[in-house]
């Protein structure tokens, strides 16, 4: 097949094979990066980080500089939407974002959705300048969490291991719940379209919490809610590729794989490569799955896990990256190590 991009990931994300397939990985720009600690020193305030163009083109280009990935993803938060909508939200340091919790449907008719792009313009301000900056065979990632994942921390007003207080919301609440979702899926759409009109490449719509889910509900607030965004780009942008990360649908991917209009799945570390050769890749391409953990421990089992990883999933096309985020604690030379594994050098 003839190469329609000079960037690998493109042209995998067209169907089209790569001898040496692309890599990127999830939280590739900040934690784990020495460069990236000195850097949000200058800005303590991790809001004001994501929204200060120079700081957020610099933390974009980080892990390009150091290792040549293929792929740039946007520095940013899934938790600038809220920010923009209105809602009170903060980063502390060692405990993560914190949010004041909307409780009630006057909460959610409280939140603005027509600010969107407007104030925004510093996250469009940074697209251009990553782009000005990246090299050609390198692809810009845009993303934005999905209605679910963004709607459980507006809930919960923080992290949580058991996710009952934006469960129980939506089932004890099913219309105002249904009015989060909705406008969740507008200004999130539009939000995606006007990152992918300052020049991204590729999106990628982040559900890290689909697998907090029964499957009874997967369909309403997880699938169908990516699925209107999906058709809402295709329809304005058919030639931009997307990729979702419904993180822990296990094997539903294998139905989100047949009825998705988006070109991608990013798949969790869970589910077997074999059954994603089989399930999965007849369908759509796709990104995945080693567990960040290996990446950490490094040595013959990482080597091992790769392996095993590529000789499943790497004869179709194919994008190598984790099941999830690189830990913080990730020795950089581990990284330098799969990569090179992956490029056969
Ligand atoms: O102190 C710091 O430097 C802040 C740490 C940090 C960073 C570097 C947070 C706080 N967010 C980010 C950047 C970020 N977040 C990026 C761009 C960098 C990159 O990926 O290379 C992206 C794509 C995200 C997306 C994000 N934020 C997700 C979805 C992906 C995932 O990891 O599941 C989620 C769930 C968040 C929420 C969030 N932001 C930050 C924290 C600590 C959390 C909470 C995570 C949790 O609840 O477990």
């Amino acid at each position: 097949m003839t190469a329609i991009s000079s960037k690998p990931l493109l042209e995998t994300l067209s169907g089209d094979r790569q001898k040496i397939p692309p890599v990127w990985f999830m939280r590739q720009a900040g934690r784990h990066l020495p460069e990236y600690q000195l850097l949000r020193k200058k800005e303590p305030d991790f809001i004001r980080f994501c929204m200060t163009p120079e700081l957020a083109t610099e933390a974009t280009l980080q892990p390009v500089t150091r290792y040549g990935v293929d792929a740039a993803i946007l520095f940013s938060d899934i938790l600038i939407l809220p920010h923009i909508m209105g809602q009170s939200v903060w980063f502390e340091a060692n405990k993560g974002p914190c949010l004041t919790p909307l409780q009630s449907d006057a909460d959610i008719e409280k939140l603005a959705t027509e600010t969107v792009p407007g104030k925004l313009s510093p996250v469009f301000s940074t697209i251009k300048g990553v782009k000005k900056a990246l090299p050609e065979k390198t692809a810009l990632i845009g993303f934005a969490g999905a209605p679910w994942t963004v709607a459980t921390y507006m809930l919960e007003g923080k992290s949580t291991k058991n996710f009952s207080v934006s469960k129980k919301f939506g089932l004890e609440n099913p219309d105002s719940f249904q009015k989060l979702i909705n406008l969740l899926c507008n200004v999130t759409e539009t939000y995606l379209s006007a990152q992918i009109e300052a020049g991204v490449d590729v999106i990628q719509i982040f559900d890290s919490w689909a697998g907090v889910l029964p499957d009874t509900l997967l369909k309403s607030w997880v699938f169908n809610p990516l699925e209107k965004i999906v058709q809402g780009l295709k329809k304005k942008h058919p030639t931009v590729p997307i990729i979702l990360f419904p993180r822990g649908a296990g094997i539903h991917h294998a139905h989100i794989a047949q009825h998705t209009q988006a070109d991608a799945l990013s798949i969790e570390q869970t589910m077997p490569p074999e059954w994603i050769k089989t399930h999965i890749q007849p369908h759509k391409i796709v990104q995945g799955n080693l567990d960040p953990s290996y990446l950490l421990a490094g040595g013959n089992l990482l080597r091992q896990e790769t392996d095993r990883i590529l000789s499943q999933l790497a004869d179709k096309p194919f994008i190598f990256n984790l099941g999830h985020g690189i830990d913080k604690d990730t020795p950089i030379a581990h990284v330098e190590a799969i990569l090179s594994q992956i490029r056969g050098e």
